[in-house]
């Protein structure tokens, strides 16, 4: 299997820390959307990353479908999700909110690098500016009420969220105070710390 993207992406990024801790092997193609535009376009025609490239040569893309491939993959081994129903919504709300949140970012600097500064639109940053703050505090929220575990195992709400905070501050971290989001950012630099994190990273 081979993941092309760069690691800068939040979703790139989850993607190679899954895989690694499914213990499936792959190669990493660090691949850009923009400075490569026609190499990743020869892989992939609809240029998304992450894309993996399956053995026998069918490519995905998404990453919240690859990761749900690889599990399939992997057969139950090393699984990132609970089974029980409780514990696999409550596992599902904090990665729809990582992801929103990476959503966020990402549509912050594209909006802010892609555009002619005299083209961006105000009030659609403030917007998504907003939409970014009201995940990371649903975020906080939930982990304030139900810690994750630090005892050196990852679940995937713990990557996505770990990847997403991560990037959001690497990217526009003007839009957050310093004292903001304590239990995610917390949970991000502990996880940031550990060997899978340290062997992904994202610059
Ligand atoms: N929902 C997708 C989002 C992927 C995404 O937007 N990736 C960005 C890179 S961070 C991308 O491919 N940008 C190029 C484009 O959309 O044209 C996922 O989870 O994989």
């Amino acid at each position: 299997m081979q993941l092309i993207g760069m690691l800068d992406s939040p979703y790139v990024r989850r993607v190679a820390i899954s895989l690694k801790c499914l213990k499936l092997p792959f190669e990493h193609h660090s691949v850009s959307v923009f400075s490569t535009f026609e190499q990743f376009q020869a892989i992939n025609p609809v240029v998304k990353a992450p894309t993996l490239v399956c053995e026998g040569g069918k490519v995905l893309m998404d990453s919240s479908l690859i990761i749900d491939y690889l599990e399939t993959l992997a057969g139950g081994q090393n699984s990132l999700m609970p089974q029980a129903a409780p514990q696999r919504l409550h596992e599902l709300r904090l990665i729809g909110l990582a992801l929103a949140a990476c959503e966020k970012s990402v549509q912050i600097v594209y909006e802010r690098k892609l555009r002619p500064l005299e083209k961006q639109h105000g009030p659609w940053l403030e917007r998504i500016g907003g939409q970014l703050q009201a995940a990371y505090a649903e975020l906080e929220r939930e982990l304030q009420h139900q810690p994750l575990p630090r005892d050196g195992s990852l679940s995937q709400a713990g990557i996505s969220l770990a990847v997403a905070w991560s990037f959001s501050q690497m990217m526009v971290a003007d839009q957050f105070g310093p004292e903001q989001f304590p239990a995610v950012r917390g949970f991000a630099e502990y996880a940031e710390q550990l060997p899978v994190f340290l062997a992904t990273p994202a610059a």
